[in-house]
């Protein structure tokens, strides 16, 4: 594998201060990803992951030396835009970018746990419906909700959806999923370094789309 594994997010230091110029990297090989499911339905969320690392990445760019980290961004913007923050430039697009990477993590998580319909095996919608109730659906309203509802329907089989993990290669689902847990490690750390840096700053808004 793979796709996950060639893109692996890096080990985070001691103080869970995460690069932003690794992070970046690590994270652009996501949207990628999409292209592997082969649905249109899954466009939408494509170009809306993709919105959100460009207006980070914009940011980064304009001054390197002073984002090392994500968290150096977020309290520059909370000087920056006073009232405004923190709905306002790469602090809210983050905001909602770590919304989709706790998604796939829950996802990830759960097939490499094991969690499967008994009746429908070679389903994967009770772990992509794990993973939206627990990361995206508090913040999505009735429309958006039935929008994830529609995009379940586009949902790939189990066995395609490792295959696509695998990059289309015939894996073993053992190897497979053992890879999907190595990712998994610093993957994990990575976003939960993330949602604490927002609870730390009191940055994490609740409001639905
Ligand atoms: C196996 C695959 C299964 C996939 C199942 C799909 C499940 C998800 C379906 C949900 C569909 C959601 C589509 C998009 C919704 C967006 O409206 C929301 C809110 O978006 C934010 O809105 C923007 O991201 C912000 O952009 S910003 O960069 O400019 O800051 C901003 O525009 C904000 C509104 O701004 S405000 O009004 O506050 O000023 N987006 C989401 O909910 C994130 C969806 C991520 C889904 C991740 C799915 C990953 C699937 C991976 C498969 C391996």
């Amino acid at each position: 594998m793979s796709l996950l594994m060639e893109n692996a997010f890096k080990e985070l230091p001691p103080d869970k201060s995460v690069d932003t110029k690794l992070f970046l990297e690590s994270v652009s090989h996501v949207p990628a990803f999409f292209d592997c499911l082969e649905s249109a339905a899954f466009s939408p969320i494509k170009s809306d992951i993709n919105g959100n690392i460009k207006k980070i990445r914009g940011v980064y760019l304009k001054d390197p030396a002073r984002y090392v980290t994500l968290q150096d961004i977020v309290e520059a913007e909370r000087e920056a835009h006073g009232a405004q923050w923190p709905k306002v430039g790469a602090t809210l697009a983050l905001m909602w970018l770590k919304r989709g990477l706790r998604f796939i993590q829950i996802l990830l998580q759960s097939l490499a746990d094991g969690e499967r319909d008994e009746n429908n095996p070679n389903l994967i919608k009770v772990n992509i419906t794990k993973a939206y109730e627990q990361a995206l659906k508090k913040y999505h309203g009735w429309l958006v909700q039935k929008v994830f509802q529609a995009a379940l329907f586009a949902a790939p089989y189990r066995s395609d959806f490792l295959k696509a993990l695998s990059k289309g290669e015939e894996v073993k689902e053992e190897d497979c999923l053992e890879l999907t847990r190595q990712f998994l490690v610093n993957f994990t750390a990575t976003v939960d370094a993330i949602y604490q840096m927002y609870t730390d700053l009191n940055a994490e808004l609740d409001y639905t789309v």
